[in-house]
This record gives C-alpha cells, structure tokens and sequence, in this order.
C-alpha cells in the first residue's frame, strides 16, 4: 500500500498514530498508543499499539540528517525507499526472516512494517547472555537466499543489472566507504578511541601491508556489484528470539560484494566472542561456524537446483566463488572489527564494558583479529580456522 502524502515533516508521536491508522486494520474504536523507541544511528521509530488487542505497527522514518551527528550531516531520505524496496525484494526469497511491509511513503520517508517488539534486538540480548538457538543457521540461510537469488547466478543478466540499476546507493554507500573501509585507517577527525589505544591505533595507520589490502577490500566494495546485499548486517540490525529471526534496517542495500553481509554479521559475532570466556565464548564460536556451513550449503544447493549460469556444471568453479566469498568476508569482517573499535560507531559489546582496564585489553585484541584477518583471508583455510582465531588460539 502507499500512503496518499506529499510534502515530508517529521512524525511526532500523534501524527504517528493518525498514519498508522490510515494504513492498518486495528479494531474500531482502538485506543492507539506511540512511543519513538529508535536507538541506532540514523532514523525514528515508532511502535503504535493497541494495548486491548496487543495489536501494533512499526513506523520507521529517515530523517533528512543522520541522527547520530545531528543537521550537520545531512542525508536522502531515499534511503528510506531502498531500505522497503530491499525488504520487499530481499522477502521474496527469505519469508519469514524479514518482517512484513504494510505501506510506504516516499514524501513522507516511511516504512510501515510488522510489530516485531515480541521479539529483541540480537546484540541486546546476546551481550545480556540470552541464547539463540536458531540465530546463525537462520542467518546463513538469510544470507544463501538473498545473495544467490540476486545474483548472476539465479538471475538473467537485464534483470540483474535492472536490479543494480534501481538499489545505486551511492550516499549510504558512501559513509560504509569513509567509515568502514577509509577513516580507521588514517588519522581522521570521524575516529573515536580511548587514549590508552593510541599506540595500537598509530601502528595501524603506519601498517603499510595492512594499509594495501584496505585499499584492495575498499576497492572491491566499490566495484563488485555482485548480488543485492543488506549493507550493514551488523547484530543490531537483527531482531531475534529462541525461536524466530527477523532481519531489519537494510537502506545501506546495493549490488555489492557478497562477502560484504556475510563479513559484517561474522565480525559483530566475534566482537561478542571476545567479551565472553569459557562456555559463554564457545556459544559463539558455534554460531561463527554454523552460519557458515550454512552459507555454504544453501548457497551451493541452490546453485545446484536453480542456478542459470552457462559454467554453473563446470568442475571447481562453485568451489572458486565460495572461496572468493569466503577470503572477501574474512576480509571485510577484520575492516568492521576495526571500525567498531576506533572508528565513528563503536559497538556496546566492547564499549560497554565498565571495567577500563578490561575494555582497553579486550578492544586491543578486537584490533589484533581485525588485522590478522585482513591479511591473512587468503590463507585462512576454512571456518574451523577462523573459530580458532576467535577462540583466542592465536591471541
Ligand atoms: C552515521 S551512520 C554510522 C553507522 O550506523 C549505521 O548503522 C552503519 O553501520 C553506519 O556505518
Ligand atoms: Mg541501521
């Protein structure tokens, strides 16, 4: 449904509601409630409820600046319209892991979506030390589904690049290039560290080695228009339970690297793994592995049964893309770990440490991974090799 608007103005809590009735079907004479509950970086959100029938909506509008710097960074709102388009599309292939669009205004920047508060924000309940169970097989399997199915292996190349065309992202894109793969690598005045990780930060950006294959990662991100990505599939854009999954917040969407989700969703996981120890540790090394495997086998049985590429038959080259996938994700995932660490949005994981001695030795280490996986993604063998490297094996 698209909602009858013309002119944009920011959502108050009661305009909310009145937007939220005119689209979904609560029961007559509902008393709605609205509160703003955003809490990342860019956007509001608001949940409108109807406390008698525990009925309610999402509403998530762009603001025309990230709210994360204020009017000082301005921002599309047609990051807003990419972000329901790759919902929709993205959907298409993954029911049931992305939640559900009831309406969108392009004026207005909304997205109008299914009420997933039954369900928490995977990094919350992760660093509360919740469980779950089905986070990364539904993950790799999100993965297999949007990437292959956009791809050039399942599409017929006008579709593809119509595709490609209609997801260009070049302003999001831009701050995942400045942020992720430029600023931690330079002094930059975005870069945000405690003074204690001055030292490690210097070495960093006198790395020359490391400096290079940046570049090349930097590089890739900005040519490889391989399948319809997320864009920033970090652990606070999933919604999660012991039983469901929903991935949410994709207006970073364009046609990119496919290691790109597949990397971010890694780092943030060993970025949670290095918090914990023990048991707690392994809880997340399992998932490290298992949202690979399952990567992996989706995305190969899905070449196997809908793959259209003339060469799809051809001996070793699935097993070639998948190792391309997986060094470009071993290398993306060490850019994200950087990033969150001394970059402009740090992750709570770390930051949230109280205990100052703890954070800075645990953020080192963050640093340390964030590095060898960099330079090593293209002898790094297989994910047995990167769960060891998260276990703590090499550190
Ligand atoms: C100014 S935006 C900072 C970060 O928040 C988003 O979620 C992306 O990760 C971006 O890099
Ligand atoms: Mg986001």
């Amino acid at each position: 449904m698209t909602i009858a608007t013309n002119q944009y103005a920011a959502l108050t809590e009661e305009t909310a509601i009145a937007l939220a009735k005119s689209v979904y079907p609560f029961p007559e004479g509902a008393e709605l409630s609205s509160r703003e509950i955003g809490d990342g970086n860019l956007n509001y959100v608001f949940r409108i409820t109807d406390s008698a029938s525990g009925k309610g909506v999402i509403i998530k509008q762009a603001l025309p600046y990230a709210k994360v710097v204020g009017e000082s960074w301005p921002l599309t709102l047609k990051r807003a319209e990419t972000e329901a388009a790759a919902l929709l599309k993205h959907g298409e292939f993954a029911p049931g892991l992305v939640p559900e669009v009831y309406a969108t205004d392009t004026d207005l920047a909304v997205t109008v979506m299914e009420d997933l508060s039954h369900l928490k924000i995977a990094r919350e309940g992760l660093i509360a030390g919740e469980s779950y169970p089905k986070l990364s097989s539904d993950i790799g399997e999100y993965l297999a589904r949007t990437l292959f199915h956009t791809s050039d292996f399942a599409l017929h190349p006008f579709e593809k690049k119509r595709l490609a065309a209609e997801f260009s992202n070049p302003e999001l894109c831009k701050i995942t290039e400045d942020l992720i793969f430029t600023d931690p690598f330079f002094d930059r005045e975005t870069n945000d560290f405690e003074p204690q990780l001055r030292l490690a930060v210097e070495a960093i950006w006198n790395n020359a080695p490391l400096q290079l294959e940046a570049a090349k990662l930097k590089y890739s991100f900005l040519t490889e228009a391989e399948a319809l990505l997320h864009g920033d599939l970090h652990t606070g854009s999933i919604f999660a339970s012991a039983e469901e999954t929903k991935v949410i917040d994709p207006e970073f969407a364009f046609y990119g690297p496919i290691g790109f989700d597949v990397g971010l969703f890694l780092a943030n996981l060993i970025a949670q793994g290095i918090t914990r120890t023990g048991e707690g540790r392994k809880v997340i090394t399992d998932h490290i592995a298992k949202t690979w495997e399952t990567f992996e086998g989706t995305f190969s049985a899905l070449w196997e049964a809908e793959g259209v590429e003339a060469f799809k038959n051809t001996p070793g080259y699935r097993e070639a893309i998948l190792e391309k996938v997986f060094s470009d994700a071993l290398g993306f995932a060490g850019c994200e770990l950087i990033r969150r660490t001394i970059g402009l949005a740090h992750v709570k994981d770390l930051d949230g440490i109280e205990e100052e001695a703890r954070r800075i030795e645990l953020k080192k280490q963050a640093l340390e991974l964030g590095e060898t996986l960099i330079l090593n993604r293209r002898t790094i063998k297989d994910i047995g090799a990167v769960v060891r490297l998260a276990e703590g094996e090499a550190r």
